[in-house]
């Protein structure tokens, strides 16, 4: 394991607000920076996340919302902004691709590559989605519909600027068979290397011409076009964290990324467009590109495009921030499609927080003031004890269980793990009936039992932390030092008759 640890999130494209499914990336690369500054000092983690403002589509909406593109930029990417706020989301760097400093460094790219033949003049004919930037072969586009968005395709002719991928087509495969890691899940991947294997690669076009288009980025070289937004967003991964700067250095503290984070509908630029843009640089490869799954409502992706989007806001007002953390890195298995709705969520906030966790912790707290006036036990457990030794064996394994689960981005089975100790212990309590062991003054026990059941608390408040960090910060505080200060009941159930 590299001793840094760079994650990214996509760059969302700031032409509407954002939803569920941004916010689930984002609180996905959320858990992980959390629990990697945990794991190996925050100075050694670097989580960055930003906003894709250059293209067609933020012209258009720009346009409809008759604000200038700046102006419109401006205002949509601070909604992200302090969406992230609103989740807890603690990114260390949030770079717009409309920074001086981004800038600087695609037209460097563009220049380098243009310098080394690997971009060249040609000409365009054929068919393009204006909503979704994209070229498709007729064959693709099949009743004259975007095979995306599925909105009409119109047929362009034009000079643009192409960069070589099917220069590096070979080299990729190469990569790929050698670095069986590089993409997950595995079904990407096969996805990825079936894909290479059976088609040969167009050369990209990295142009569009301003008349059509003036929101982007100059190419250097030719005055009369931009980027295609596409190739200026993917270097944000490295502009954001200084490559090519004043001193010439390509490298920086912390290129190359461990971790590039994303849903499935941009593996294809991640995984082939990325990976040779850098490869042509000379430029390291980022160490994994894992692209999850949708969340869907009904048969249909949440998208904008398809109006059926649900404000992350929303969710967090009617059943707080930590249960929907929660609800989403459970779950489903990352990687995943999962189907989105409030009842799921209402099932699993008064089964696995209203009912296990919640119980648990006020279950226990009641019984340290119950029967030792508010203060902890002081006494040492054994792993030797009959009685507390299945759970302080469970506590001892938990560590590298969630450390392995969030190792493969597997946070739903992370959770599972902490899970499984806390069931065992709301078992334990019942199977114990503290309050015999009160009546029949067997204080030993019973202070073994409470403080078993105070450390198992204060373990799964650790391991908890990086998926709900005020749940987390909460169940310590209530904890204390030596004398506890209980609060009320974490998750107070959801009645569903009422709503
Ligand atoms: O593609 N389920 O931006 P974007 C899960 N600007 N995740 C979802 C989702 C859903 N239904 N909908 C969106 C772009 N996402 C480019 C990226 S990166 C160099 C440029 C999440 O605003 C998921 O992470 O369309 C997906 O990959 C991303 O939002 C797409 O965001």
């Amino acid at each position: 394991m590299a001793n840094k640890f760079y994650i990214t999130t996509p760059i969302y494209y700031v032409n509407a607000s954002p939803h569920i499914g941004h916010s689930y990336t984002t609180i996905a690369a959320d858990v992980l920076s959390r629990y990697m500054r945990q794991a190996l000092g925050k100075e050694n983690v670097w989580f960055l996340t930003g906003t894709d403002e250059h293209g067609q589509k933020i012209q258009k909406a720009a346009d409809a919302a008759k604000l200038s593109p700046q102006d419109f930029v401006d205002k949509t990417s601070e909604q992200f902004k302090s969406l992230w706020k609103s989740l807890d989301v603690s990114y260390d760097d949030f770079i717009r691709t409309t920074e001086e400093r981004h800038i600087k460094v695609v037209q460097k790219v563009l220049q380098i590559l243009y310098e080394r033949g690997d971009i060249y003049e040609g000409r365009y004919e054929g068919l393009y989605c204006t909503p979704c930037e994209t070229f498709w072969l007729e064959s693709q586009a099949t009743g004259g519909l975007c095979p995306d968005c599925r909105r009409p395709v119109e047929h362009i002719v034009e000079t643009n600027y192409f960069f070589k991928l099917s220069k590096y087509q070979e080299w990729l495969l190469d990569h790929l068979k050698k670095n069986t890691d590089f993409i997950k899940p595995a079904s990407r991947y096969e996805e990825t290397l079936r894909f290479l294997e059976l088609n040969k690669l167009n050369d990209l076009c990295i142009s569009r011409p301003k008349e059509r288009l003036s929101w982007g980025i100059p190419l250097p070289f030719a005055a009369g076009h931009v980027a295609y937004v596409w190739f200026d967003a993917l270097i944000n991964y490295i502009s954001a964290v200084g490559s090519f700067d004043d001193k010439g250095n390509y490298q920086s503290k912390w290129w190359p990324a461990q971790l590039h984070l994303m849903a499935k509908d941009i593996l294809r630029q991640h995984t082939v467009y990325w990976p040779i843009m850098l490869h042509a640089l000379n430029i390291p490869l980022p160490q994994k590109v894992f692209a999850h799954g949708w969340w869907m409502i009904n048969e249909d992706k949440m998208s904008k495009s398809r109006g059926n989007v649900v404000n992350p806001l929303d969710m967090v007002e009617k059943y707080g921030l930590d249960a929907y953390r929660y609800f989403l890195m459970r779950e489903v298995p990352f990687g995943l499609d999962g189907s989105f709705s409030e009842e799921s969520i209402i099932k699993r906030y008064n089964s696995d927080l209203a009912n296990d966790l919640g119980n648990l912790v006020y279950r226990t707290l009641t019984m340290v003031e119950k029967y030792f006036n508010g203060a902890i036990p002081d006494i040492k457990l054994s792993p030797d004890s009959k009685t507390s030794g299945e759970i302080l064996a469970k506590i001892k394994d938990l560590g590298s269980r969630v450390s392995a689960g969030l190792g493969d981005q597997d946070f739903s089975s992370a959770l599972e793990a902490i899970w499984e100790l806390i069931a065992m212990a709301n078992k334990h309590i019942e199977y114990t009936k503290p309050w015999n062991l009160a009546k029949e003054n067997k204080q030993d026990e019973l202070k073994e039992f409470i403080r078993l059941l105070v450390d198992t608390i204060r373990e799964v408040a650790r391991h908890l932390y990086p998926f709900m960090p005020r749940t987390a910060e909460s169940i310590q505080i209530q904890l204390g030092a030596t004398v506890i200060k209980k609060g009320n009941p974490l998750f107070p159930r959801i009645e569903t008759e009422k709503k």
